[in-house]
Formats: C-alpha cells, structure tokens, sequence
C-alpha cells in the first residue's frame, strides 16, 4: 500500500499510452483514468458501501412518466377563448377561435408509465400544461423518469430533442443528469428512462436543458422536492420543520415575443429579452388566486392546474416550497407574516434560520419558507368565499411593475392594463405575480397532497 502517491501530471507518453483513437475520445478518457488511479492508490477506498446499495427494507420504487410537448397556456390579456370560465362543449384544443392568442409554450406533462409511445402521443401531443408536475419523493426512494418525446404540433419543421435536468441534485452520473452536450437527449418519438435515487431533502427544481435558455422561457420547468425518510410532515429531518401544509410556488418571468416568433417561424435575439408577465405556477394575477373548484369546465383546469393560493386554518404550520427558473432575481413580500427562511437550494440553515417578509430569490435558487397562520379576526380585511369567512394577507412581488399583465416595463400601467380582463371578463387593474393567503376559521379539511386547494373563491358558490 502506497500512502505516500505523489500525483504527477499526465505526460505526452501516458497520454500515448492512454490509446490512440481521436483526440477528444484520447482526452476525455485519459482526465479520467488519471483521477481515478491516483484516488486509489492514495487512499484505497473502503469496499463499496452495502448499506447503501444492498437491501433497503424500506425502500420504494416510483415511476413515472413524463411526456414533453407543446401548445398554449392562457394568461390575461392572451386568452384562448374570449370567457375561459365556460368552454361550452367547445373541443379546447382544436375548435380555437381564429382570433385566439394564447402564449404557444413548451412544457411536460404527466402520462401513463404502461403507454406505447404512440399512445402517449395520440392522448398528449399538444396538449401542454404549464408548469410541469409537482413531483415529490422520500429520501432513500428510487425515481424512475421515463422522458416521452412527442414532438411539437406547432412546429413539425423542429426535431428538437428534450431532457430533464435536476437542478441542484447531487447526481453522481453525468448520464442522468440531462445535459445534453454531456449525456444523452431524447429525440423526437423516442423514450429514455431517467434513475434518480435522492438523499437530500429539500426543495428542487427540474426542466429541460436541451437548449435551454429557450426551452425553459418556453415552459419546461417544475418543482421536486425530497422528503427526510419516514418523516413526511418535516421539510427537512429536524422537528422544528414540521407543516400541516404545502404548497410549492414557482416563479417565471415571460417576454411573449419569443413565444409568438416561436409559432410565427421567427428568430428571436435572446439579448433583447424584455419580459411582459410575471407568474407563480404559470399563472398571472387574477388566475393565481383561483382554486381547483373554480377552474373545473375551464382552460386554466386543461393547461394550468396547479392553483397558487394559500388557504390556512390559524395556529397552522404552513410550508411554501419557493423556486425561480426565470431569469430575474425577485423579492417576494408577504405583507403582515413573519416568514421564517428555514432552507436555501435544499439545504437546512440550522442556526441561521432567519425571519423576514421579503425573499429575495434568485434565478435557479430555491427557499423552503414557514408561517404560522394567525387567528381569525373580523375586524382584519378579508372576505368570505364557500370556505366561509377569511382575512386575506398578500403574497406579493415587490416591485411594481411585475404586478401587471402583458405590460413592458416603461409603458404606462394604468392604460395598458384597461385592455386586461380576469376570468370573469372584468377589468383586472393588478396582475403579474401576487396570490393570497386567505386564513379561514377552522373550516379546511386537512390537504392530503401539496398545493391541494379547497371550495371556490368566486360567487355563486
Ligand atoms: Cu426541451
């Protein structure tokens, strides 16, 4: 056993040694080799860990399967159909309006493991949903992604290929981690099957990185989290993290010209990036606020499902999991709740947990975020909707003019936005990134899964 290895640079003749063959095929292998043999001889490794790779009792296995495509999510001011509260028979994805003008996007959606791919593509193929699925998973579990290829209606002409990349995830190979220069990316009409087995608990993100400053503006991103094993009302393995509720919040920003160049077979200069919306899960002030009861027979329950209110019980523990995969840093103000910061890129502070009602998030980063729902009080604003009465505290982007809908920064709020209408087809005078936390008086059944909204919020209930 040598412990005294000195590591000596790799010379011409090693270099020659290493194998004839091109020149990057020569390079890459021998920076390999090299790393490897001088790890061993310096300190010879223990025998592969047992623990860990041999019987885990308690182990479970998901899969899933992800489908990636296009097609059109709905925002004020670029809505699909003129009232998206009633489709009224109307097939959403083939009867739409000549004069419709949706956002064209890129996303994933969820289908069945047990698919042919050709299956998938009749059931999915253009039927995008914005963002990506919440996918949450127990520390020690397996994860088996099997990433579909659809292709894309709007533009047959593009073989772009797709992958999944797990921001922040400590993947020990380069094969699963979906950088396409780097391992593999799934062509159009193929499948590939992504393994992931997570340890680290916290709160992640995950999107395409096939070309991915622009697959990711175009809607390829979602949030994961990992649960601490056998603890899954902890955000991490520590008793002070404990939640009666969850709901995770991704932040985007969105230029709409890339999207409308995208679908108009045009180029877009990404240094000319100017965005127009602000969103949280893929929707935009007033939409933010709506519940799953409240979107049912509309687009937004077909292209963006995933509700971004808060609804709480007082004395609840309330997590939010906070990631951005735009490409501005936001400070997201809860006006009148202390926040207590207790993870960054899912990794527990421990002592340096703070308190605050700004976060400050920037672009790939994530917070894991507790409150404590005050009680009620009649005297506090709020309102009541089919849950009862509630206060209402506001979730909310500090500068203002992310709080509008479809507006470039230097225009002038007041006349752009006369042109917005909500769901209802009323002015909406806010948009742009701000949902509420509505604190009712005990009357939420318990959530049984993360962002799991309840009643409607909207007359007549
Ligand atoms: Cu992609």
């Amino acid at each position: 056993m040598n412990n005294q290895f000195k590591p000596r640079k790799l010379t011409r003749r090693d270099f020659i040694k290493l194998g004839g063959g091109g020149a990057l095929a020569t390079l890459a292998t021998g920076s390999y080799l090299f790393k490897t043999g001088r790890q061993s001889l310096a300190a010879p490794a223990p025998p592969p860990a047992p623990a860990v790779l041999a019987a885990r009792p308690n182990a479970l296995t998901t899969q899933l399967r992800l489908a990636a495509t296009d097609g059109y999510i709905s925002l004020p001011g670029r809505r699909i159909f003129p009232a998206p509260g009633n489709l009224s028979g109307a097939d959403p994805y083939t009867d739409i309006p000549e004069d419709q003008n949706g956002l064209y996007v890129f996303g994933f959606v969820e289908a069945e493991i047990t698919d042919t791919i050709a299956d998938v593509i009749d059931k999915h193929k253009g039927k995008v949903q914005g963002p990506a699925p919440i996918i949450g998973i127990n520390s020690g579990d397996d994860l088996y992604i099997t990433v579909t290829n659809l292709g894309l209606v709007g533009r047959p002409d593009l073989d772009d290929s797709h992958t999944i990349h797990w921001h922040g995830f400590r993947n020990p190979h380069a094969v699963f981690d979906g950088v396409p220069e780097v391992s593999i990316a799934v062509p159009p009409a193929r499948d590939f099957p992504y393994f992931f087995r997570p340890r680290v608990a916290g709160t992640y993100m995950y999107h395409c990185h096939f070309e991915d400053s622009e697959h990711v503006q175009m809607g390829m991103d979602g949030i994961v989290f990992i649960r601490p094993a056998g603890a899954p009302n902890l955000a991490y393995a520590n008793g002070t993290t404990a939640f009666d509720r969850e709901y995770t919040l991704l932040f985007n920003e969105v230029d709409t010209t890339p999207h409308d160049n995208l679908i108009n077979v045009q180029e877009f200069v990404w240094s000319n990036y100017d965005p127009n919306y602000w969103v949280i899960n893929s929707r935009s002030y007033p939409d933010t606020i709506l519940t799953e009861a409240d979107i049912l027979g509309t687009e937004l329950e077909l292209r963006q499902p995933i509700s971004s209110l808060i609804q709480a019980n007082p004395g609840e523990e309330i997590l939010l999991r906070l990631a951005n995969l735009g490409y501005e840093q936001q400070a997201m103000q809860m006006l009148g709740l202390n926040l207590t910061v207790i993870g960054h890129d899912s990794t527990f502070l421990g002592p340096l947990v703070y308190t605050t009602h700004t976060i400050y998030i920037g672009p790939g980063e994530a917070r894991d975020v507790l409150f404590t729902a005050p009680a009620y009080s009649s005297s506090l604003p709020g309102g009541t909707d089919s849950n009862g009465p509630y206060n209402v505290y506001w979730f909310k982007n500090h500068h203002p003019q992310r709080l509008v809908n479809g507006t470039q920064d230097n225009d002038n709020l007041a006349d752009s936005n006369a042109t917005v209408e909500d769901v209802d087809g009323n002015p909406a005078p806010v948009g742009g990134q701000i949902t509420q936390v509505r604190v009712y008086q005990n009357s939420l059944p318990e959530q049984t899964r993360p962002n799991e909204t309840f009643g409607r919020t909207r007359p007549p209930f």
